[in-house]
C-alpha cells in the first residue's frame, strides 16, 4: 500500500510511537516559529528548560501581534524576545517585517519539513507542503530544545479538487465551503491533504489561504503537495534550493474523501459569529457595510493586494465605509509601493496600516456599536474585533473591496470582469528586518521588563479533588472567551495575575471573582470547548485561578493539550446529557483521582444533586503522567 503525503512526512520524522490512527506519536521538529503575544511565555518556558541553543534547523521569533505600544509593556516584551532570541540561536523578525505566517511562507518554510508554531494558524505553511502545526508555547519551547512534538496520529482526509475556479471565486471560498460542510469541529484530529487536478490551478498564496483557515475546522493541520507551482514560488523567492517534490503515491489510502468541484463554487461569506456560518454572498445582497478590513495571515499576499488595488483603481470608497488595508509583509508592502498599486489604494480612500495582525486581533480598528464589518480574516467570534455588538463577516479580498466601494455586501460578479493578477517571477527580496542570532550567545544579556511576571506552576495532583462548578458555558466556547485578547489586554500577555481578572468574562463577568472567592473550582463546557487560538494563557490563567478540571462534551485539540501541559484535567462526559444536570455552584468531588487518571475512567460526584456521572480522560500515558506530576515542566524536571 502506498502512502499519502502526511504519512510520508510523519514516517520520516517519527521518533516515538507507532503510526496507528488515534495513538500518540512523537515527531522530530525541523523548524519553530513564535509570535510576540505567545512568544514571551514560550521563551520564559524555554529558559526554564535550561537549553543553551535551539536544536532545530531554524527557529524564528516574529513580532506581529502587539503593534500598538500604548505603553512600555509590549515594547519591553519585544526587547525580551529580541535578546532571548539572539542568545539562544533564534532569528528575530522585527516589528514591521510582517505577519509570522506570511513571512514564514515567503522566506523560511521548506516543503517536507515539520514546523510547530505558537500560533494556531501555523498550518499556513502547508501551502508549500510543510507539515505545520499550531501548539501552545510550552510545546514549542520543548521542540526548540530538541524534544519531540506529540500529536494523535491523525486521520488523513483527502480533499479532491476538480475543475477550476470561476472569475471572482477564490481560495477563500474553497475553505469556506469546507467549513460550511464540516463545521468548526469537523476537523479535530484530522489532517486535510489536498489533491486532484484542481491543485495545480492554485498558486502558493491561494493554497496558504486554505491551509491557514483549516485551523477553523479544528484540524491538526492541512497540506498541499509540493509541485511545479511550489518550485516557481520558491524560485521567485530566490530559494529554489529549498524545493523538494512531494506527492502522494498513486495507491495512497485516506480515511475520508471530500470532493470539491471548483467550477461549481460561488463567492461565499461566513456570517457572525462563527466561521462555519456560511452562506452565498448573493443571499446577503444589500446588507449595509460600515467597515471593511483587508489583510491578516489569511489574505494579505501580494496577489491579494494586487487584486484589491485593481478593483479600487479609479474608484472611491463609499462615504459610509471605513476601508482598512494591511499588507501581510514588508515584502508585499514594498512591492506594491514600488509598482504603484499602493498609490491606487490610497487614492481610492483606503486607510493603510502596517504589516501585522492589527484588526484581526482587535489591535485597533474596532468597529462602531452594531456595525457590520467585512473582513478577510479567519475568525469572527463575538467580540474578537473589540466591539461586542458588531457583526463580523468573513469574505475574500474581492468581496471586501467591491463591497467597500458599493457600501453594501455585493456579489463581486456584478462588478464585471474579474481582475487577473499574475504571480511575480521575482519577489522583492530584502531580509533586513530579520536579525540573526549571536555567534556567541553567552555574551548576550537578556533584557526583562517589569511587566514580565512569573508564570504559575501546577502542583502534583491530589487524590481527592473538590470544588464548585464556577461557570457553565455552551458549545464552541473559544479561547477568545476564555482569555480575551484585545488592544487593552494584549500588552499583558506576560502578566498572568493581571489577565486573570478577565478570564471568561465575555461569558460571565463574575467568573474571576467566583474563582477567587471559592479558591478555584471547575469549569463546565459543551462541545468543542477551547476552539480557536493556541494561546496557552487560556490554560495558564485558569491554573492561576485554581481551576482543577474542565468538564466538557468535547475539547478542541490545542486547548486540550495546553490544559494537560498545565496540569488541568480535561474530562469528557460519557453521556453528554449529564451536562444538562449540572448547574453553576454545584459541589463536585472527584475521589480516587490518581487511579482514575491511570484507567482513564472517572466517576464524579455531584454532592448538591446527590448524583454521580461517568467521565473519561482520553489521553496518552505520557499525558496521564503529566497530569499526575503537575504539568509538563514538572514531568520533565522529574525525569
Ligand atoms: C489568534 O488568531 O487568535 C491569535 C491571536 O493569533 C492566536 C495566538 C494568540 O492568542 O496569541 C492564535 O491563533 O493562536
Ligand atoms: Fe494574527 Fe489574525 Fe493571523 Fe492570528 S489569525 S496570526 S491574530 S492575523
Amino acid at each position: 500500500m502506498g502512502s499519502n503525503i502526511v504519512e510520508k512526512i510523519l514516517k520520516e520524522h517519527l521518533v516515538i510511537g507507532e503510526m496507528n490512527r488515534g495513538s500518540e506519536i512523537g515527531i522530530r521538529i525541523d523548524q519553530t516559529l513564535t509570535q510576540d503575544s505567545t512568544g514571551t511565555m514560550a521563551y520564559l518556558q524555554f529558559e526554564a528548560l535550561g537549553v543553551d541553543k535551539v536544536k532545530t534547523k531554524k527557529s524564528v521569533a516574529y513580532i506581529d501581534h502587539n503593534m500598538l505600544q500604548t505603553g512600555p509593556e509590549n515594547a519591553d516584551d519585544h526587547k525580551y524576545i529580541q535578546t532571548v532570541a539572539k542568545k539562544h540561536g533564534i532569528y528575530f523578525s522585527k516589528p514591521g517585517n510582517g505577519i509570522c505566517h506570511q513571512v514564514h511562507l515567503e522566506r523560511v518554510g521548506v516543503p517536507g519539513q515539520t514546523l510547530v508554531g505558537s500560533d494556531s494558524h501555523t498550518p499556513t505553511g502547508g501551502g508549500i507542503g510543510m507539515l505545520a502545526i499550531g501548539a501552545g508555547g510550552l510545546d514549542v519551547a520543548v521542540a526548540m530544545g530538541g524534544g519531540e512534538y506529540y500529536i494523535k496520529c491523525p486521520e488523513v482526509v483527502k480533499v479532491n479538487l476538480t475543475g477550476r475556479l470561476n472569475p471572482w471565486v477564490t481560495a477563500k471560498d474553497i475553505i469556506l465551503e469546507l467549513l460550511r460542510r464540516l463545521s468548526v469541529k469537523g476537523g479535530v484530529n484530522k489532517v486535510f491533504e489536498y489533491a486532484g487536478e484542481g491543485v495545480k490551478t492554485l498558486s502558493v498564496p491561494e493554497r496558504a489561504t486554505i491551509t491557514n483557515m483549516g485551523a477553523e475546522l479544528g484540524a491538526t493541520t492541512s497540506i498541499f503537495p509540493s509541485d511545479e507551482v511550489t518550485r516557481a514560488f520558491l524560485k521567485a523567492q530566490n530559494r529554489e534550493e529549498n524545493f523538494v517534490e512531494l506527492k502522494a503515491d498513486e495507491d495512497a489510502e485516506y480515511d475520508q474523501i471530500v470532493e470539491i468541484n471548483l467550477s461549481e463554487l460561488e463567492p461565499l461569506v461566513a456570517c457572525p459569529h462563527s466561521p462555519d456560518n456560511v452562506v452565498k454572498v448573493s443571499e446577503l445582497k444589500g446588507v449595509k457595510v460600515d467597515q471593511v478590513t483587508i489583510g491578516s495571515c489569511t489574505n494579505s499576499s501580494y496577489v491579494d493586494m494586487m487584486k484589491v488595488a485593481g478593483i479600487l483603481e479609479g474608484h472611491t470608497v463609499h462615504e459610509d465605509v471605513s476601508l482598512v488595508i494591511g499588507p501581510g509583509s514588508k515584502q508585499v508592502l514594498n512591492m506594491i509601493a514600488e509598482n504603484g498599486a499602493l498609490s491606487k489604494m490610497i487614492a481610492s480612500g483606503a486607510r493603510i496600516i502596517e504589516s501585522g495582525c492589527g484588526p484581526c486581533i482587535g489591535m485597533g480598528q474596532s468597529p462602531a456599536n452594531n456595525a457590520v464589518s467585512l473582513r478577510t480574516i479567519n475568525r469572527n467570534f463575538e467580540g474578537r474585533c473589540g466591539t461586542v455588538s458588531a457583526g463580523v463577516y468573513l469574505v475574500s479580498p474581492e468581496i471586501a473591496a467591491v463591497s467597500a466601494l458599493k457600501g453594501y455586501i455585493t456579489d463581486p460578479r456584478e462588478f464585471g470582469k474579474g481582475v487577473e493578477v499574475k504571480m511575480p517571477e521575482k519577489f522583492l527580496i530584502n531580509d533586513n528586518l530579520i536579525a540573526k542570532p549571536a555567534e556567541n550567545g553567552e555574551d548576550v544579556e537578556v533584557v526583562r521588563g517589569p511587566n514580565i511576571k512569573p508564570f504559575p506552576k501546577a502542583e502534583e495532583l491530589k487524590d481527592t479533588v473538590m470544588g464548585k462548578v464556577l461557570i457553565k458555558v455552551e458549545d464552541n466556547i473559544t479561547t477568545d472567551h476564555i482569555m480575551p485578547s484585545n488592544a487593552k489586554l494584549l500588552p499583558f500577555r506576560s502578566n498572568i495575575p493581571y489577565l486573570s481578572e478577565y478570564c471568561l468574562t465575555p461569558c460571565n463577568p463574575e467568573f474571576p471573582k467566583r474563582a477567587n472567592e471559592n479558591d478555584g473550582g471547575f469549569i463546565l463546557g459543551g462541545e468543542n470547548y477551547g476552539q480557536g487560538s493556541s494561546r496557552e494563557h487560556a490554560a495558564l490563567v485558569p491554573l492561576y485561578l485554581g481551576i482543577k478540571a474542565v468538564f466538557a462534551k468535547s475539547f478542541a485539540r490545542i486547548h486540550m493539550a495546553n490544559l494537560i501541559n498545565n496540569g488541568i484535567m480535561p474530562l469528557v462526559f460519557e453521556n453528554s446529557n449529564d451536562y444538562d444536570d449540572i448547574d453553576e455552584f454545584d459541589d463536585i468531588v472527584i475521589n480516587d483521582a490518581i487511579s482514575s487518571i491511570e484507567t482513564g475512567k472517572f466517576v464524579i460526584e455531584n454532592k448538591t444533586k446527590e448524583k454521580s456521572y461517568s467521565m473519561k480522560l482520553e489521553v496518552s500515558e505520557r499525558q496521564k503522567d503529566m497530569i499526575i506530576k503537575g504539568g509538563l515542566i514538572n514531568s520533565i524536571k522529574n525525569k
